[in-house]
């Protein structure tokens, strides 16, 4: 039997899974997707200068190469028209049900299908469920007092109201990390006053971006060669940083010297002494910047650290009692990146949800599967982010895996794929157990770890253990 297959999600995961289907035939997929456009976090991060942090070259998958970027760091708009290209030449649109905003699944065991429900009451059928929503899909925005009382716009860093004229306004940006050390060069100069409001200092090194040469870009494209050098470089000098992310580590230091000589170029000492981080680097996402302390530095930006005590009609009062005013707030607070699925009910076998599984914080096996759950396969689930490495050669590693056991269910060698919850349980202790020696597990706040420090999100090695670990099934893992 050809197994049905249903993806949620047209992000850089669920496109992958689609694309891996079709390059092996299969055509009995579709993808459910809640917009109206397809290219997940690439569709909705919108705001000025909103870029990747992983180099362009590692920053596609390896099956689709790309020998046109434009610069090392591709920008969003550039990144999001590569995953159109995809789409297109696999001939996808026609397998995307778009507006199918998924709310629940469910296990059937008599028929062993799932059932999946969206928003407009409509009810899919599928043999194999696969989520590709991620981990960085809900936009996280905290209740802070008197949150409901400001009268001017608001909107987070991942919805940029784009209508919003910032010119001459004074804007109040809270949060500091990734998405906040893009936009805050780029809005600066328009505004009337940027207050950037800062919980805990982040680490940043200089970002090694360029444009590449016209002549770069034709060797890459008549000489393939060259371009698979430049990737496969690309991938190592990134994977061998995995091993900065301990403490103590020759590796950890380097990189720590390379953040204090740009936490130099901050003139002022008390500025200076407030973006430096109390943590060892890298328990933090590690931020690239060429612009973001020449930004702090200028005359209309000021840098507040006192943490906010509340928002009222048009301004942000500090612990302190200082009051900032401001005629826009921008949130630039992250995710809801431990809660694995958000709001959809996926229900496996005995009617279990994984919300119940999850009691004690998101795991799976090889962050795709989950006891209990029958042919329900995450792309980017628990414990698969990383901090040294692109997360697309991941997701290429998960899709790989599952297009494996769905060729396993077209064959018969395998039932309903489930793993063994021993299995499963022996394996995040294994990780678990490796992640406690990391940077992450240290005492700053993360968005990696829940409230308990457990680290739910990210991978525990280097990726290359990840390949070895995914590249063939072993049915013994699995329930018979
Ligand atoms: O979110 P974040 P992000 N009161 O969670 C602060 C990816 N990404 O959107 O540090 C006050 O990093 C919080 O403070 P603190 C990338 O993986 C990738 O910037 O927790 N402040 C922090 O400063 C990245 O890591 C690209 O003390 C509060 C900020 O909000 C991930 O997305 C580009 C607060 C949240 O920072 C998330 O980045 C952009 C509160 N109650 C993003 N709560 C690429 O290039 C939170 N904060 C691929």
């Amino acid at each position: 039997m050809i197994p049905t297959v249903a993806i949620l999600g047209t992000g850089a995961a669920g496109l992958c899974m689609a694309m891996m289907l079709k390059r092996a035939g299969f055509e009995s997929f579709v993808l459910l997707e809640k917009s109206n456009r397809l290219g997940g976090t690439w569709r909705d991060n919108t705001y000025p200068g909103a870029a990747c942090d992983v180099p362009s070259h590692l920053y596609c998958y390896s099956f689709e190469p790309n020998a046109d970027w434009s610069r090392k760091f591709a920008q969003q708009e550039e990144i999001l028209a590569y995953l159109e290209r995809c789409a297109d030449k696999y001939q996808l649109h026609s397998h995307i049900r778009y507006q199918s905003e998924v709310v629940s699944a469910h296990f059937d065991e008599t028929d062993l299908t799932w059932r999946i429900e969206l928003s407009n009451g409509e009810c899919r059928q599928a043999d194999v469920f696969i989520s590709g929503c991620g981990q960085l899909n809900r936009p996280f925005v905290p209740d802070f007092d008197g949150i409901a009382d400001f009268d001017g716009a608001a909107f987070h860093s991942a919805r940029w109201d784009h209508a919003i004229d910032l010119r001459d306004k004074r804007v109040a940006v809270i949060g500091n990390g990734a998405s906040a050390i893009q936009f805050i060069p780029e809005i600066a100069a328009q505004v009337d006053r940027l207050t950037i409001f800062q919980r805990s200092a982040h680490w940043v090194i200089p970002k090694p971006d360029r444009r590449y040469l016209s002549i770069e870009r034709a060797l890459f494209r008549y000489v393939p060669l060259l371009r698979r050098l430049h990737r496969y470089l690309i991938y190592w000098s990134l994977e061998g940083r995995f091993a900065g992310f301990f403490e103590d580590s020759w590796l950890n230091r380097a990189m720590g010297w390379l953040a204090n000589r740009s936490l130099r170029t901050v003139v002022d000492a008390d500025l200076r002494e407030r973006l430096t981080p109390s943590y060892t680097i890298g328990c933090k996402r590690i931020l690239i910047s060429n612009d973001y302390y020449d930004t702090l530095q200028r005359p209309n930006v000021q840098l507040v650290s006192d943490p906010i005590e509340r928002i009222d009609a048009d301004a942000l009062l500090t612990r302190s009692g200082e009051r900032h005013e401001a005629d826009v707030i921008i949130y630039a607070t992250g995710f809801e990146s431990t809660n694995f699925l958000g709001g959809i009910e996926v229900h496996g076998r005995g009617g279990r949800t994984l919300r119940q599984a999850w009691h004690e914080g998101a795991e799976a096996y090889l962050g795709m599967l989950v006891a209990g759950f029958p042919n329900f396969f995450m792309l980017y689930g628990p414990n698969t982010n990383l901090g040294h490495n692109s997360i697309i050669f991941m997701i290429e590693c998960q899709a790989r895996y599952i297009l494996q056991c769905i060729a396993a269910l077209r064959d018969d060698q395998l039932g309903p794929i489930d793993v063994r919850s021993e299995v499963m349980a022996a394996y995040n202790a294994e990780i678990q157990a490796m992640l406690g020696d990391s940077v992450w597990s240290g005492s700053c706040s993360n968005w990696y770890k829940r409230d308990d420090g457990k680290v739910t999100t990210n991978w525990a090695s280097y990726t290359s253990a990840y390949w070895r670990r995914t590249r063939r099934l072993d049915p013994s893992v699995f329930t018979h």
